[in-house]
Order: structure tokens, then C-alpha cells, then sequence
């Protein structure tokens, strides 16, 4: 397959001021006429090209008159036209069949619903289009149905008019004012109800509200009308944006690639991001509604009206937007938390890819297929750097700069230069060598080495950087870092203050007066950048920082670091001192002015997969036996505590504020360390949290729990939970996740059924994400020596292909960290990757994943 390279853009040829679409929708049969404005743009005598991916003209016309066949051309699925003049009006007439459309790209059938997905490039299957993201058109858009079968008809933009026909058919128009590329088209068409609300903006313009679903789903609707009005309000207070249509929809389906989509007045989502209730939501979905709903919402400005120039500037909206919706997050619950669960995310999704064979800057440099670029580095690293902006700057510069940045490119297609320079004007700094976080891939490492000088008193901190060697890129020169450091005087238990270094150098020193004795660092507080530290903190030093550190990130991560040391030490054969774990995590247990959200994260032990990514290679085995020993041992020595925080954080009635689930996360963690002590009234325990349950919260971590072990509650709770969910999909999906997530000692066997299991499907990508890609999370099982759980992913990726190539390539990269694990390992990783490239007929998505895995 072809490369595509940033270095390449050109100015289109041919602009397209506007379009007109008018459909016959039937899921079998749809006919579709696009009417065409298009503009010479420059001086050129090149022919009109516009991109199809398996379309058929049946029809064209130029201005009114219609074309043979010897006057069109069909090359690579696009239609070239031949055109004198300056501007024309260009008509096609294409047909489709939605229902046979299982890649889920373009226009595609989900139960009973037509619906749309365009971006990145998925209009191309719509209809014959320059498919490129730096096209801004005004859209009309007419959509006509049967009925019955379709009685809701919606499209972008606002409503205009509708009207019935014979033969039980009607119809509807709607337009688009605000010129958008075609990747935020969207249409669709169903039987669908309504949870109707309304937003007066802070100009005082109404704004109706709708969010569209199965009308046995409308109870499980309130919470995301909630997260999208909060987020309107939010989007107004924080940024000064408001909303710019007078409709704004949102239609939840049930087979979807991915999250969700931000087009134009219509976001389309995964129900899975839409639909809540305590019966089947954990506090973790109602996050992810929240969260999800704010960020499509953001687009609006952050992707919509400035949108981007090509699809190499794709974190200019997909890091800016996860910004957003993470501040967002944060203000409506807990800062600390939230920080700490997207470093989390980052260090597991984000730092795995910088590391592997899949790394690529956040502004890449060349694609295959741009569906593989839709990253943690393009979103979670992009937002960081966004952050890292926004660090620098300080709140009200910070937001100068996105004011400038609003403003000078409402209506235009962007690129993240020009997000930069407006940060620069906007917030008077000078980011010259910041630039290299969009250019260089790879996790920095900075080494911190504090040390101390009883003469002068001072204490001096050494810091050295490195970006390790990524694909294409072997020599990385040194990035601009923003640390957050504080140095605490042992003798008083405090800091001198939180200070903003900037590293700059390959190596820097940094001095601090009026220290008498060697402080302790506390370094990267918050943190402050997407960097790997290592410094000479003492265990000692770290016991310290986790009990009084005032940066929760940083108490949070002395806290982990202590765990991660012991454990890696173990892994390694060292004797450790686990004690200092223990203590650490009684005193953290016991202190009764922390926030039990903030207690559950910390005490958690780090994942297997993060310890591994600690170590020089990987020893799945022997992680998760000294892992599952520390829980064994903290569960043990802390019996009594579990036992009473469990019983304590027991509420009488269900609620989703912020306190109450935070109770709810200690309550869990304290059940999981409860049962690993082994105590013999452990899985009655869990059983008991699973059926006394009021929320999914509860009954899925007790299931989780019980999954994770042998008991004979085990198969009981297994059991009742398909019996009670079989009917409801996505409640079943947590059923497959989590056996697939079990630490069990049959996992890959299980899963391997669970494949076979009259539940599972292929077609829905849910299900396939929460059966193959909740193991292949699990490191332990997945990396059975065996090569069972290769090859499971394996076979699965390459039947997956033929259906749906962008759900099956996602499926690729834990297949290609093999240079991470043994000899053995790695040859029969190696061995299935080659196996799916010899798969005839593969697609360019899969193509591209494997081969550079294998590199
Ligand atoms: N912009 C979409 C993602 C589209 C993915 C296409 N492969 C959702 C989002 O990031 O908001
Ligand atoms: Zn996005």
C-alpha cells in the first residue's frame, strides 16, 4: 500500500462551496444524488478528482448535462472529471447497501437504524467527494424514507422541512450554515425516541437538546443529558464558546468502531458512552459517559469550526479536545483523581506505543492508513503537551492564546504550527525548542540526582535527559521539560515551596539555598510532563513522601514507586523489605483526612504490564507471582482494616456524586485485598457484595474478584450474571471482560470458549474489544508461554479482517511488543505476525500494523 507523507500536502485543486445531497435511504437499496459546487483553485489545468471507495456512477453531470461513459474516468475508485471552465455544478448518482456494509464506515445498518461514520475517510463510501479534511462546504442535505420503518429522519444542522409521501414514505431537509468537511457529515434514520431538554446560551440563545435511543433505553439517558449541559456551561465559563445551532442531537447505536463522533449538530456514539443506570453502569462507565459526551461536545469548537488541514495535524483537535474533557472531568469531580487515573491511562496505553514499533510523533511524518493513527499518542501525549502549554503559560495566558487562536482560525482548517504560534502571541513565551514534542516520538527519561553540601548549605539537583531511539528516528536531540519539583526538609516535614523548572539541556544543575541537611525531592509534581523519572530516592524517602507529600500525583506515585521497587526487586531475585510497603499502605488507609477516591488509587498495586515496563525484559510469570504474594501479604497483615473499611463503606442507597463513589472504589479495593488474604470467609464475602449489590459498581467488581480465583461462588455469580444480562449487550460485554480479565489460572482456555460462546459475534465491535481485547490486556494470560494466547488474538484479528479491518487492526499491537519478552516469546509472536501477513487479501489497516510490528 501506498505511503502518504506530511511532507506532501498540496493546496486542493478544486474547492466545493457547497453541496446538496439528497438520499433514498433503504437498508438494502439506497440511492444517492450529490450535487456538486466545485471552484478552480489556482491557475491549473488538472481535471476534477473525487475520491470513491467501491462506488459506481451511475449517473454524472456537468452543469445540467449529462455525461457518457467516455467522458469520465474511474481511477484507484475515484472519479476524474475533465472540466473547462472556473466553476461548475457537478451531479453523481450512486447506490449502496448499507446493510452489507460490515466495515462500519460510511453508511452502515445497526439494529434496524441507518446510520453514519465518516471520519477519517469514510465519505468516500458515501458518495464520490474530495476526501480531505482542508474542504469546507455548506451542506443541504434532503433525506427520504419509508415511514414506518424510518419515522426519524436527522441530518447536520437545523431542521428546515419535512413532509409526507405517498406510499407511506416521507421526508426531511436539513442544513448545515457553518461550511464543514465532509468527515463531520452525518445522517441517520430509525425508529428512535427522544430525551427532549433545552440550553439557553450565555447569549441567550435556545438551543434545543435531544439524545436519541431505543425507546427501552430512554431511562438510561439522564446522566448524559446532564454531562452535555454541564459541559455547555463549562465550554462557556472556561473558554468563552458557546454553542452555534439551534438544534444540537445525539444518537446512541450499538455498533460503532470506536467511542464516539463529533459531527456537526449530530454526534453519533457507541451506546456504551451513552447509556447509564446503576442496574447495569459502574461508576467507571458514568465516568466515561461524562467524559465522552464533554469531549464530542468540545469538538465543536475544537474540531468543528476550526477544523484540521490534513490528517497529520490530528492531535491539533484530538490532544487539544482530551484536554479539554479531562479539565472538564476534573472540575465536576476530583482534580487528584482524575490526574491520577489519565496518567494511568497514558503510562499504559501511551508509553507502551512510544516504546514499541508502532511509535510515532505526535505530528507523524508518513501513514499507510490513517484509521491506525488514532493513537494514545495522538490523543493522551498530544493532550499532555497541551498541558505542558498550558503549565508554562499559567491560567490567563493560557487562555489568551486559545482566544487567538479561536479567533484568527474560526472556519478553517489548521495545523498544530498554528496552534503553537498562537500560544506564543497569545501568551508571550517563546516555544522554539517546545516544538520537538510534536516532532520526536519516544518517552523522555530524565534522571534526577539530589545531593547535598553541608558547607554552603545548599542542596543541588542533577538532572540528565535522554528520548530513547524510536522507528526512523535514531538520534533525538534534548526536549524542553517542564518540572514541577519541592524540596521537603526532613527536619520539619515541610517544603520551601513548589518551583517550575525548565531542563533544556542534555544535563542541568540546579542549586536550592538554606538547606542545613539533604531535603527529599519531590519531582514531576502533578505530573508535570509525560516523562519516565528515575532518581536516587531512598525507600526511606519515598515512605516519607507517600505519607506527607502535599502534591497528591506525587504522594500517589512515592507510594506506587515504593511498590514498584519492592516488587521489581523481588522479580529480580533481590530480598526485599516489604514491610515499608505495609506500613506505607496502613498509614495511607488510616488517615482519616484523605479522600477514600484518593486512598483506593494509591493503595492499588501497580499492574502487572507497568512492571513490566519497569524491567529490562519481561517475566510475565514471575510478576504476577510476586505481585499476587505483596496482595497476599497486604491483605493478610491488614486483615482487621479490610475487614472494617469494607463493612464502613457499605451505603444504604445508591448515588453517583462524587463522595459516594469514592466510597464505593475503597469499598472494592478493600474486598479485593479482603479475599487475597485468603481468609476463608473471603468469597462469601464477595458473593455477598454480589448479590446484596444495588449497582453494577459492586457487582462487577465482586464478580471480578471472584473471577480472579477458584472458589465455587466463582461459577455461581458467573452463572447468574449471564442469566440476569443475556438479553441486554452491553451489561454482557462485562461478562466477557471480565473472565478475560481474570487472573485465572485457565484464562486462555476460557477464553478460547468464550469464542465459541453462542453470545459471542464478530459483528459487534464491543463484544469483539471486551472478549480479545480485554485479554490480550491481561499480561499473564496472554503471554502464556504456550503461544495459545497469540495465536487466540491471531486468529481472531484475521477473521475480524475480512468483516472489519479498522476493529481488527486495533487488535495488532500487543502482538508486536515481542523484542520485550524472551526468545521464546518473542519467536512465537514473531510467528503470528507473519502468519496474518500471509493472509491473502488482507487490508491496508492490518497490512500496515503487522509489518511494522514485525520491523
Ligand atoms: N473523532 C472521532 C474519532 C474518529 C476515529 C476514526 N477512526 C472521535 C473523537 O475523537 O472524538
Ligand atoms: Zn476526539
Amino acid at each position: 500500500p501506498a505511503i502518504i507523507r506530511r511532507a506532501d500536502y498540496r493546496v486542493p485543486d478544486w474547492l466545493v462551496p457547497d453541496i446538496a445531497l439528497d438520499f433514498d435511504l433503504d437498508a438494502a437499496r439506497t440511492r444517492i444524488w450529490s450535487d456538486l459546487s466545485v471552484a478552480r483553485n489556482g491557475d491549473h489545468d488538472r481535471p476534477l478528482r473525487l475520491d470513491g471507495d467501491g462506488l459506481v456512477p451511475l449517473a454524472v453531470k456537468v452543469d445540467g448535462c449529462s455525461l457518457d461513459e467516455t467522458e469520465w474516468t474511474l481511477e484507484a475508485g475515484a472519479l476524474v472529471v475533465p472540466l473547462s471552465g472556473a466553476t461548475h455544478k457537478v451531479a453523481v448518482l450512486v447506490e449502496l447497501a448499507p446493510e452489507s456494509n460490515s466495515k462500519l464506515m460510511g453508511l452502515y445498518a445497526s439494529g434496524g437504524l441507518l446510520c453514519t461514520q465518516c471520519e477519517a475517510e469514510g465519505f468516500r463510501r458515501i458518495t464520490f467527494f474530495p476526501d480531505r479534511p482542508d474542504i469546507l462546504s455548506r451542506y443541504s442535505v434532503k433525506l427520504t424514507a419509508d415511514k414506518a420503518r424510518y419515522p426519524i429522519l436527522l441530518a447536520n444542522g437545523d431542521p428546515v422541512e419535512q413532509g409526507d409521501l405517498e406510499g407511506g414514505r416521507h421526508w426531511a431537509q436539513w442544513n448545515d450554515p457553518y461550511p464543514k468537511p465532509c468527515y463531520l457529515f452525518a445522517l441517520v434514520a430509525g425508529d428512535l425516541a427522544c430525551n427532549a431538554d433545552r440550553f439557553v446560551t450565555m447569549s441567550g440563545r435556545e438551543v434545543a437538546l435531544g439524545i436519541w435511543v431505543r425507546e427501552a433505553d430512554l431511562p438510561r439517558t439522564d446522566h448524559a443529558m446532564q454531562a452535555l449541559k454541564n459541559s455547555m456551561a463549562w465550554d462557556e465559563r472556561v473558554y468563552g464558546r458557546e454553542y452555534d445551532l439551534d438544534v444540537f442531537n445525539i444518537v446512541a447505536v450499538a455498533d460503532f468502531n470506536f467511542g464516539a463522533m463529533e459531527n456537526k449538530g449530530l454526534n453519533i456514539f457507541n451506546s456504551r458512552y451513552i447509556l447509564a443506570d446503576p442496574e447495569t453502569a459502574t461508576d467507571i462507565d458514568y465516568d466515561g459517559v461524562e467524559g465522552v459526551v464533554a469531549h464530542e461536545y468540545f469538538h465543536n469548537w475544537s474540531g468543528n469550526r476550526v477544523t484540521c488541514r490534513d490528517w497529520f495535524q490530528l492531535s491539533l483537535k484530538e490532544g487539544f479536545t482530551v484536554f479539554r474533557d479531562q479539565n472538564f472531568s476534573a472540575d465536576m469531580g476530583s482534580h487528584a483523581v482524575k490526574r491520577i487515573e489519565d496518567v494511568r491511562i497514558l503510562r499504559a496505553a501511551q508509553f507502551q506505543e512510544d516504546s514499541g514499533p508502532l511509535a510515532h510523533p505526535v505530528r507523524p511524518e508518513s501513514y499507510m492508513e490513517i484509521s491506525n493513527f488514532y493513537t494514545a499518542t495522538i490523543y493522551n501525549k498530544g493532550a499532555e503537551l497541551i498541558r505542558m502549554m498550558a503549565l508554562m503559560l499559567g491560567a490567563e495566558r493560557f487562555r489568551a492564546g486559545t482566544d487567538l487562536y479561536f479567533d484568527r482560525h474560526d472556519g478553517e482548517a489548521a495545523t498544530c504550527e498554528d496552534f503553537v504560534r498562537a500560544m506564543e502571541e497569545g501568551g508571550e513565551i517563546d516555544l522554539g525548542q517546545f516544538r520537538r514534542w510534536y516532532e520526536q516520538a519516544g518517552t523522555p527519561h530524565v534522571r534526577g540526582l539530589l545531593s547535598h553540601d553541608p558547607v554552603s548549605r545548599t542542596a543541588e539537583l542533577l538532572l540528565e535527559q535522554s528520548v530513547p531511539p524510536t522507528p526512523g528516528q535514531p538520534d533525538k536531540r534534548p526536549m524542553a521539560i517542564p518540572l514541577r519539583v519541592a524540596l521537603y526538609d526532613p527536619a520539619t516535614g515541610s517544603h520551601h515551596g513548589d518551583q517550575l523548572l525548565m531542563l533544556t539541556e542534555a544535563q542541568q544543575r540546579f542549586t536550592f539555598d538554606n538547606f542545613a541537611s539533604l531535603p527529599i525531592l519531590s519531582i514531576n509534581r502533578g505530573f508535570s510532563a509525560p516523562v519516565i523519572v528515575e532518581t536516587n530516592r531512598s525507600q526511606a524517602d519515598l515512605a516519607f513522601l507517600s505519607a506527607h507529600d502535599d502534591d497528591p500525583f506525587a504522594r500517589y506515585e512515592a507510594m506506587q514507586q515504593l511498590m514498584v521497587n519492592v516488587l521489581v526487586g523481588q522479580v529480580a531475585g533481590q530480598s526485599v523489605d516489604v514491610t515499608a510497603v505495609v506500613d506505607a499502605v496502613r498509614n495511607t488507609i488510616t488517615d482519616p483526612l484523605l479522600d477514600p477516591a484518593f486512598v483506593a488509587e494509591a493503595i492499588r498495586l501497580p499492574s502487572e504490564a507497568y512492571l513490566g515496563d519497569q524491567m529490562k525484559q519481561v517475566d510475565p510469570d514471575a510478576i504476577h507471582a510476586a505481585r499476587d504474594a505483596l496482595q497476599t501479604r497486604l491483605g493478610a497483615d491488614l486483615e482487621p482494616l479490610w475487614r472494617d473499611i469494607h463493612a464502613r463503606t457499605k451505603a444504604n442507597a445508591f448515588a453517583v456524586s462524587p463522595a459516594a463513589k469514592g466510597a464505593r472504589k475503597l469499598r472494592n479495593v478493600a474486598l479485593l485485598y479482603l479475599v487475597a488474604s485468603g481468609a476463608a470467609d473471603g468469597p462469601a464475602i464477595a458473593y455477598g457484595q454480589y448479590s446484596d449489590a444495588d449497582n453494577m459498581t459492586e457487582r462487577q467488581s465482586a464478580l471480578a474478584t471472584l473471577a480472579s480465583g477458584t472458589s465455587p461462588e466463582r461459577e455461581a455469580a458467573l452463572d447468574i450474571f449471564f442469566n440476569r444480562y443475556s438479553d441486554d449487550a452491553l451489561t454482557l460485554d462485562k461478562w466477557f471482560q471480565t473472565q478475560a480479565f481474570a487472573f485465572h489460572p485457565d484464562t486462555v482456555e476460557l477464553v478460547e470458549q468464550l469464542g465459541q460462546h453462542r453470545a459471542f459475534t464478530l459483528g459487534n465491535p464491543n463484544r469483539v474489544r471486551s472478549l480479545y481485547g480485554a485479554f490480550a490486556g491481561n499480561q499473564w494470560a496472554f503471554h502464556d508461554k504456550s503461544g495459545k494466547g497469540y495465536r487466540l488474538v491471531a486468529d481472531c484479528i484475521i477473521a475480524l479482517d475480512k468483516l472489519n479491518p479498522q476493529t481488527a487492526a486495533r487488535l495488532v499491537p500487543p502482538l508486536g511488543r515481542w523484542k520485550r519478552f524472551d526468545e521464546g516469546r518473542a519467536a512465537l509472536m514473531r510467528a503470528e505476525l507473519q502468519r496474518i501477513l500471509n493472509e491473502p487479501g488482507l487490508s491496508k489497516d492490518v497490512t500496515e500494523q503487522a509489518s511494522k510490528s514485525l520491523e
